[in-house]
Parts: structure tokens; sequence; C-alpha cells
């Protein structure tokens, strides 16, 4: 295992030095704990092979060989690695949704965008900033991009004949100058379950650096959407295989598939609107404006479904929605929705499945609260904790369960670590 700073406190690899068993946190003599929080100076709150729980601080000692605590808790070397291939690059320019949807948004502001200095962070081939200089007549376009992508970017810039207007910046957003401050702050800076890889954060930090008084955030607004869902073809392919592949029974192997196949979120999901359950919701909403890098830790969303047709309750299946405010007022704000119900984009859908199916009867409800727990040592990523209820209408019966994700995994495996991060059920309890 390895570490890095987190928040406030510093996490330190320690090596145990003599076997404790079974006090909150099991290890043994040489296991390396990752230490969160020193809680007292008798017991600490430390993390092994994905667990957490207390250790008694005298049976630890710092381990001072470990080459690891110099791992970026940003992972950017990866983060930036990956986008400085054509690979992904093509994969957003040709998610026609998400382009146009930005493309729309220019095109609709091109009169009050005129005379305007904008900032396009994460830029990539600069196709934002392209469209702003080609559909609008903004004063300044900055092209902000960290990837190797953005040493052809400049080129794309000049063969499109908009070297007047557009500037590239190669660089991390954190660390660069600008020539000033900006009038529009635009960034396609989204996740999967809208936060994962949290770019957000660099937005928000570019924002209190650049954004002038009165300025305007492209998305304005974001939200995360949920639903309970049906998901008989994925649970059939990785479950119900089980039950008799070539005429041999090997359902034994059906609560190991379980924990394997259904203990992470499915990325890269198409939900089929006819298997949702009910009405999807908003579950977490934020201001670009007023939203704080702090307020990204933990953030809390509760859900009330009213099933509206009798079907298998397979899981949750959760997205994004994001607003462009105009710049006029009284003009409409355009939306960019990765839902069922909207275009496909390269988003897809996120499916969190339960252990096990259940059957809801149309008029019951399904009440909980989503939990998204942000990382304190690797930082681009999260665990998800949805906590729900069944009721019937009649009240007969009443069941109640919590699945623990976390997001740690590869996205469009382009990061290649995986690190559990398993959330705490007091975390939970005390949200309730
Ligand atoms: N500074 C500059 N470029 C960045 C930064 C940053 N702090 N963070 C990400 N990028 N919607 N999840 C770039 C990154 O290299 C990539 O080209 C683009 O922004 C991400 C766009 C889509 N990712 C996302």
């Amino acid at each position: 295992m390895s570490m890095c700073v987190c928040l406030s406190l510093t996490p330190i690899l320690y090596v145990c030095l003599r076997p404790q068993m079974f006090v909150y946190l099991s290890f043994r003599a040489g296991d390396r704990l990752l230490v969160h929080t020193k809680t007292s100076a008798d017991w600490w709150w430390a993390e092994l092979g994905g667990l957490c729980g207390y250790v008694p601080s005298s049976y630890l000692k710092q381990d001072v060989e470990d080459k690891d605590t110099s791992e970026d808790p940003w992972q950017d070397e990866e983060y930036f690695g990956s986008y400085g291939t054509l690979r992904l690059q093509l994969e957003m320019l040709s998610d026609r949704a998400r382009t146009e949807a930005y493309r729309q948004v220019i095109l609709a502001n091109s009169a009050p965008l005129r005379g305007k200095v904008v900032m396009d962070l994460g830029c990539g081939t600069g196709v934002i900033s392209l469209f702003c200089a080609r559909l609008a007549q903004p004063k300044a376009v900055y092209a902000v991009e960290a990837s190797s992508i953005a040493e052809h970017t400049e080129t794309l810039v000049r063969q499109n004949g908009c070297e007047e207007v557009v500037t590239v910046f190669q660089g991390r957003a954190e660390e660069l100058e600008l020539p000033g401050r900006v009038d529009i702050l635009i960034s396609e800076w989204m996740g999967n379950c809208l936060l994962f890889e949290f770019m957000v954060e660099s937005v928000l930090q570019a924002r209190d650096r650049w954004l002038r008084e009165g300025g305007m955030m492209w998305p304005s607004g974001a939200s995360l959407c949920l639903v309970p869902c049906q998901a008989l073809d994925y649970y059939t392919e990785r479950m119900g295989f089980w039950e008799q592949p070539y005429g041999l029974d090997f359902t034994a192997l059906q609560s190991l598939a379980q924990s394997e196949f259904f203990s992470r979120p499915r990325f890269s999901h198409l939900l089929q609107p006819e298997d949702c359950l009910a009405t999807p919701c908003d579950v977490i909403t934020l201001d670009m404006l007023t939203l704080h890098v702090t307020d990204l830790e933990k953030l809390r969303g509760q859900f009330t479904f009213i099933v509206e047709k009798a079907g298998t309750f397979h899981g949750f299946t959760s997205w994004f929605r994001v607003q462009f405010q105009s710049l006029e007022r009284d003009k409409t704000t355009l939306e960019l929705d990765t839902g069922p119900y909207s275009e496909p984009t390269h988003w897809k859908q996120t499916l969190f499945m339960l252990d096990g199916p259940i059957s809801l009867l149309g008029g019951e409800t399904v009440s909980g609260i989503i939990l998204l727990h942000r990382n304190p040592v690797w930082r681009r990523h999260m665990t998800v904790t949805i906590q729900w209820s069944i009721s019937s209408t009649e009240e007969t019966g009443n069941c109640k369960a919590s699945i623990l994700y976390l997001l740690g995994v590869n996205h469009n495996s382009h990061l290649p670590h995986v690190h559990l991060y398993p959330f705490q059920t007091e975390d939970v309890e005390c949200y309730l």
C-alpha cells in the first residue's frame, strides 16, 4: 500500500512490530498500515487491505523506508498522460451530444460574448476555444491544457485562423499565470457520477483566482441524478450464468460472483428508459458560482421514489445533468443531460447493483440517502454509499440495506490504481 498527504493530516506508513489480533483492525507483524488519524495518543484510525479500524499506536513504528510516500495523490502523471493521447481526445470529440451542447451554448450567446475574455480550462484539442473564436467575437480566449496534447492545439488554432484570439497555455491551471481576469470560465470537467476525477477542484480554484466579480461559469450548475432500475440482462449475464452452465451446477460460485461483479459500480452502463422503475430525481445539485472545494469532501442527497410499475429492483443507476445559464437575462438556460432519456454520451450511466434482486409493486416507495465521500488520500477518487429502504403503501414490509462502492476503478482504463477506501458505517449514520 502507498500513501500521501491527506487533507490537513499526513498519513504515514507504519510497520507493525508485534502481532495484534482483533483489536478493532486486525493486523500482523510486518503489515504496513496507512494511518489516517491519530485519534488519541494510544489509538489510531488506520487502514489495511481496504479495511479501516482502530489500532494501538504502541504496536506501530514508522516505515521510514517507504518509497511510495512520494506517490502523487492526484496521479497527475498517468492522468495527464492519458489525456495526451488521441484515443481519449477522440472519445470526447466524437461524443456528439457533449460537444454539440457546448457549441450550442456559444452559438446562443454569440452576441453577449462579443468583446469578452474567456478561459477554457482543460481545452484538450481546443474545440471549445475554436467554437468561441469562430461563432462569437470574444476579445481573447485563454485555452489552458496540462497534457501534451496542448503542443498540437497551438497548430490547430493557427490552421483554423484563430491565433489572433485564442492563446494556448500549456500547464496545470493551478500553476499558470494568465494575462488577467476573465469574464467567462468554460470547462468540460464532469466525470463519471459527475465528480469522479475531481477536475472540478481545478475549475473552482481557477474561478477564485481568475474569474472577475460577476463573471459567468459554464456550466453554471450541475446535478447528480438517480433512479431505481431493473438490470436483468446484466444480472443474468453475471449471476444467472452459474445456475446451469453446460448442464452443471455452479451455483456455489454465485456469492463469489456477486462480490466480484457487483461490489463496484458498473461504468458505461446504458440504461434503457423502460428499465427505470420510477421517475428519476436530482439527488445532489451544485451551484458552480458558490460551491467551495471543501464542500466536495462529503456530499449528501436524499431521495424518495414512487414505483410506477411492478418490476424487479436490481440496483440504482446514476448520471448527471449540467446547465448553462445565458449571459442575457430571461434567455433560456441550456442543458446537457447524460441520462437514459437523452442522446447517449461517452459517459453513459453508472449502475450500482444490489446484493440481490427485489420484486417491487407499483405504488411502493424506495427512499433513502446517497453519500459521496471523497477519498482523503487519492484525491481523484470517491466512495458512493446508497442507503435505502422500501415501504409499501400498505406498510406491510420494510427492508433496509446499504451498498458501499468505490469509484477507484479504472476510468476508461487510464487510471491503473485501485485504492480501496471502504466507507465507515458510522459515517453514514451520522448523516441520517
Ligand atoms: N489544468 C489544465 N488542464 C487540465 C486540468 C488542469 N488542472 N485538469 C484537467 N485538464 N470531463 N473529466 C485537462 C485534461 O488534460 C484533459 O485534456 C481535459 O482537461 C479533461 C477533459 C475531460 N475530462 C473530464
